[in-house]
């Protein structure tokens, strides 16, 4: 008896033994689990062994660039390390990429990142997922420096077939099903779906256009716009079709936004939206796709967007490691809960919030996101763009201005002029009397008078780049925003830029010329946009009586200092000088500031205001799908924009019915606007139209410049 006794004390302790372990493991797999994931972003390294033993030349070459390429290697280094500290917590097993992983596809570069990723990969038991950026596949700037010297003779370009060899065991290696294009297509190829632990489904796509099938020019060069071909369109409604079928939750990652995530994306910054995007976002929310992970736009966002069907997706786009603020991402799924509710828990972390970065003489960096701000923005300075706005010019507009002062009669000098002056002109122009300040402690910049156009600039680029933009707070912004719509500041852009070019040519007899032009091909492409910009450009009301008809009908010296004062202490008088101004042509040249300053104002508000899905629900939230959205009952308007279905912080874990969030259920305040613009102003680089986006739309110059560019 004793001796059976154990032994069936030993056999219900086996069976205890066997339901207690095997079943829930082997049952973890396909059932409904938590799921954290880590995001890492537009990482877009460049290996420090390739610029060269003196890599002053290589960090001079890219001083107009915003990426810190010089330190990309040690973001991604301690980003990883980072994850890896939190994984022992939470138990995260993927990491995942949306794109832009190198520099300029450089073959370097894509070899090192998989090299690291592996590694992390083989430390760390997480799998790493990535999915390939507009910068990553066929880019002619593809570029090495190891002589000291920008040699870029296509030996460092990365091919389609390239990238999918380096990366075949990050991503490719647990592919559930891959895309295969149709015969002589390449649009989307890099694209596959893995199924993750928790009864996930991941579908990876490649929005990029890389291949003659699909760019441009009809070019195997890559496009900076994003696309998705009808046959990939397929692809993806096939697996979330599949993985609907499966009782699998659906997570989407590509690197171009799905959602527009202010409205500058709807017209001048076109090409960070996909194509055709609120097509794209209703085929894949009605797929049951409900949250899509993307980068590209070099800034942290959520947005969301609501089909005719009542379906949400939520776009949740992840900053540039490599860029200001420098930050990576972690998110935790639910998918547990029976009614079919998913949430998503995400947290947003600087790259070095566990550890620090050296600089070139190998100092520590105490906090890289001021670091890197004030290295781009301000070289030492206190609230001076100054030295990027030069580094702009000196890139992007120096040859095109030469030659067109050289066509009118300038001396390569006074061309030079030009353009200095009007950085500095109007960097300096004031746009508000309520000195900016709110910065001054976090960054360093700061106007303790009045208002610049820089300090304008700079805070539209920090709302931008970090997301939970809440400008309540400041004073100055706000007025600044104010002042650019209704106030005087285009008529002073537009005499700011009037003086600096006469100053420099006066006396010239193709000054008037040089002066129309620019400012009349500027103002044709503003008048292009503004036709379908969300606000009707309104006439100025004190127009009527505007300095211009004063100054050239010989006005009274009390006349003349009225106009001084409209023009906002600008002395008009200079207009006088130029030969052959009469009052018609003046006239035609001053015909609209008023639509330069709503532009102005426009750009500074899609940068700053976001209440798309709310206000500051961008970093550290939980964003939460519960089923349709019935649309709201007041007016037939259905909801196109800025709704959640119920929003907690993670920091309170407070609930916020959706009625009760700003923006909710009044589309027009938030990020999307109702209508896709179609305007085709050439963008050379992300960083030159965010940053001189919000002055050069005012100033017309630059838009000329570009446009002069491509011509040559
Ligand atoms: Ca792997
Ligand atoms: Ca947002
Ligand atoms: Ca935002
Ligand atoms: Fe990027
Ligand atoms: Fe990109």
């Amino acid at each position: 008896m004793k001796k059976s006794f154990k032994s069936i004390l030993a056999l219900a302790l086996c069976w205890i033994m066997v339901f207690s372990i095997i079943p829930i493991s082997s049952l973890a797999k396909s059932k409904n689990a938590k799921l954290a994931i880590g995001i890492i972003s537009d990482p877009h390294v460049y290996p420090q062994a390739y610029m060269g033993d003196d890599i002053s030349k290589f960090v001079a070459d890219y001083r107009a660039d915003t990426k810190q390429f010089e330190y990309s290697e040690q973001l991604l280094d301690v980003a990883l390390n980072t994850l890896a500290e939190h994984a022992k917590k939470n138990g995260m097993k993927y990491v995942i990429m949306p794109g832009d992983i190198t520099k300029d596809s450089e073959i370097c570069a894509h070899e090192a990142v998989a090299a690291r990723l592996e590694q992390f990969e083989k430390d760390t038991g997480i799998t790493v997922l990535v999915i390939n950026g507009n910068h990553d596949i066929n880019n002619s700037d593809a570029v090495d420096y190891r002589t000291g010297e920008a040699v870029k003779d296509g030996s460092q370009i990365t091919t389609p077939e390239k990238y999918l060899e380096i990366y075949k065991n990050l991503g490719y290696d647990v592919a559930y099903n891959t895309f295969t294009p149709p015969k002589g297509a390449k649009q989307g190829m890099m694209s596959y779906s893995v199924k993750l632990e928790g009864n996930y489904r991941l579908i990876a796509f490649d929005s990029n256009c890389f291949s003659k099938d699909c760019t441009k020019k009809g070019e195997e060069e890559h496009d900076t716009r994003g696309m998705v071909s009808e046959a990939l369109m397929e692809w993806i409604l096939a697996e979330c079709e599949d993985a609907r079928k499966n009782g699998e939750t659906i997570i989407g990652m590509c690197h171009h936004n799905i959602v527009a995530h202010h409205d500058l994306e709807n017209n001048v910054l076109n090409e960070f939206a996909i194509d055709d995007w609120k097509d794209v976002a209703t085929n894949l929310a009605n797929a049951g796709m409900h949250y899509v992970f993307t980068g590209h736009q070099h800034s942290n966002d959520v947005a969301s967007f609501v089909t005719d069907e009542g379906e949400v997706i939520y776009d949740c786009e992840t900053d540039s490691l490599s860029s200001f603020p420098h930050d990576f991402k972690e998110v935790v799924f639910d998918n547990t809960d029976k009614t079919g509710k998913i949430t998503a828990d995400y947290t947003t972390y600087r790259a070095d919030t566990l550890f620090k970065l050296k600089d070139l003489e190998g100092n520590t960096i105490n906090d890289f996101a001021k670091f890197s701000f004030r290295k781009v923005f301000m070289d030492g300075g206190n609230g001076d763009v100054g030295p990027y706005f030069d580094a702009i010019i000196d890139k992007y507009a120096m040859n095109t201005i030469y030659s067109i002062g050289e066509k009118i009669g300038l001396t390569e000098e006074q061309s030079f002029n030009v353009a200095r002056d009007l950085v500095t002109n109007l960097k300096t122009l004031k746009v508000s009397d309520i000195p900016s300040t709110k910065f001054k402690d976090e960054i360093g910049f700061y106007d303790e008078d009045y208002g610049t156009l820089d300090s304008a600039i700079c805070s539209a680029w920090y709302y931008l780049s970090c997301g939970d933009e809440n400008i309540d707070d400041d004073e100055f912004i706000k007025d600044a925003i104010e002042q650019c719509r209704h106030g005087d500041v285009g008529a002073r852009v537009v005499f700011t830029l009037l003086k600096t070019i006469l100053e420099n040519a006066s006396g010239n007899a193709d000054a008037l010329g040089f002066v129309e032009e620019i400012y009349t091909s500027g103002l044709g492409i503003y008048s292009g946009i503004a036709g379908n910009l969300p606000f009707a450009p309104k006439a100025n009301p004190q127009k009527a009586e505007s300095p211009d008809d004063a100054e050239t009908t010989g006005e009274t010296e009390a006349q003349a200092e009225e106009s001084t004062k409209k023009s906002g202490g600008i002395d008009l008088s200079i207009l006088k000088k130029i030969p052959g101004m009469n009052a018609d042509t003046l006239k035609g040249l001053l015909k609209n500031p008023s639509l330069v300053g709503q532009i102005l104002g426009y750009a500074l508000e899609s940068m700053c205001i976001d209440e798309n899905p709310g206000k500051e629900m961008d970093n550290n939230v939980t964003h939460i799908y519960n089923g349709k959205i019935q649309p709201s009952n007041e007016g037939e308007e259905k909801p196109t924009e800025a709704v959640t279905q119920e929003v907690t912080t993670s920091a309170s874990n407070s609930s916020v019915p959706a009625a009760n969030i700003p923006g909710a259920s009044n589309p027009g305040t938030g990020g999307v606007s109702q209508t896709r613009i179609e305007v085709e102003p050439k963008v050379p680089s992300a960083e030159l139209v965010l940053t001189l986006g919000a002055c050069a739309l005012a100033l017309g110059v630059t838009a000329y410049l570009r446009k002069k560019k491509e011509e040559a």
